[in-house]
């Protein structure tokens, strides 16, 4: 299971030694990188340590992780570089997948520093799933070392007979004990950490409408779907809290989906309960002018109190003004644009370009590089039309600057 990190850092890494360059596009992403140095910026400004998973080589991560997305019937092998200075694993948490896959460390494979890990497994049943380390588990869980998994069915059905739907919305929850972080020691008992940090998608409070906690690449987490579509809620708790989902009437929200398999019958839903580790698919269906929110409790788990609510906002895609806002200033020029095969992006501040990375409009990794220099040439002839975010992170310094193909 284990190969030489060397190995694979030589055909992974996209160094960028001159300025012109073949950006290459892949799905699924080839490689997960760990690292236990990560910082997620909290709704009101601290700076909370974390360690996660990410896709880039510098140890840049994020909570959750990266979504990992297949289609059903997909022969994965989801590579793992371990450049932390702990032991970490990926557990895939619901797939159908062998013990020797599991990452589970008794029974599966452990991944110590500086070492390579490659887990083998079929998507055979499409769905919602999760993966985390399952070393030390509640303690690396609550540090961030999760993510979800999307298994999608071919045709723009949720799996073979069901609906079809508009496009996907992933929702992962999950909390946090601010002071655990501070200080991660040991392991502990499920029932002894209290989380008193409530995250969606990572977000907490503002930041589900604003972005802003560090994590690139996605403006906000404001769900938005054409009159008459439907979108596919795709649910998943890594909480150590109850989630209990209020969904407005008017989304007439269906649960078709529960822990990775179709329900027997699918159910009208507007209060919904996810304990930890269970997911849902859940379609919503917004009327024209639609714009609310679906309120996210958590309860907590020892004495069945409410503790606190996020916000999801959901409206009409006819109500979406403009393109999203963009935080940072943009210290990045890419020309021409709109371009149709080549871009040229040039660091105003003359800072090499270092760390950077392509998303879609939805805030998906098209692909990623590095460049030791302050200049780049990207062919982006086989990228689809649309809007895309090119990001670069050199140190402390993130710029981003928004193009068109
Ligand atoms: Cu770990």
């Amino acid at each position: 299971m284990r190969v030489c990190i060397s190995l694979l850092f030589a055909a992974s890494l996209f160094c960028l030694n001159a300025a012109s360059y073949v950006a290459q596009t892949f799905s699924p992403p080839p490689l997960l990188f760990t690292g236990m140095d990560g910082i997620l910026i909290s709704d009101d400004g601290m700076e909370i340590p974390i360690w996660g998973y990410g896709l880039t080589a510098n140890g840049y991560i994020t909570v959750p992780g990266p979504l990992l997305e297949y289609e059903t019937g997909d022969d994965v092998n989801l590579a793992f570089v371990n450049n932390s200075p702990e032991s970490h694993t990926i557990h895939l948490h619901g797939l159908d997948v062998d013990q020797a896959n599991d990452g589970v460390p008794t029974t599966s494979f452990i991944v110590v520093q500086d070492e390579v890990g490659s887990y083998a497994f079929t998507a055979s049943e499409p769905g919602t799933f999760l993966y985390h380390c399952h070393v030390t588990t509640t303690l690396h869980l609550t540090m961030g070392m999760y993510g979800m998994i999307l298994v999608r069915h071919p045709g723009g059905v949720l799996f073979e007979g069901g609906p079809s739907y508009y496009s996907d919305a992933p929702l992962l929850f999950s909390d946090l004990e601010i002071a655990t972080n501070l200080a991660p020691v040991q392991s502990f008992p499920f029932h002894d950490i209290r989380p008193d940090y409530f995250m969606v998608n990572g977000r907490s409070g503002s930041q589900l409408e604003t972005g802003s906690t560090g994590t690139p690449g996605e403006p906000g987490t404001i769900l938005s779907c054409p009159n008459g579509e439907s979108l596919a809620l795709r649910l998943g708790s890594m909480a150590y809290t109850l989630t209990k989902l209020i969904i407005p009437s008017e989304l007439e929200a269906m649960c078709y989906m529960s822990d990775g398999r179709p329900v027997p019958t699918p159910f009208a839903v507007e209060e919904l309960d996810i304990y930890p580790g269970e997911r849902f698919t859940v379609l919503i269906s917004p009327d024209a002018e639609y714009d609310g929110t679906i309120e996210v409790q958590s309860w907590d788990m020892v004495n069945r109190e409410y503790v606190h609510s996020n916000f999801v906002r959901i409206r009409d895609a006819a109500l979406d003004i403009g393109e999203p806002q963009i935080q940072e200033p943009l210290s990045l020029s890419i020309s021409p644009n709109p371009s149709r095969d080549v871009i040229s992006v040039h660091s105003s501040d003359g800072r090499d370009l270092a760390d950077w990375t392509i998303y879609n409009a939805s805030g998906q990794m098209i692909t990623n590089g590095h460049c030791n220099s302050p200049s780049m040439r990207i062919d982006i002839s086989n990228f689809e039309s649309g809007s895309y975010i090119l990001e670069s992170i050199n140190g402390a310094n993130l710029s981003r600057a928004r193009f068109v193909r």
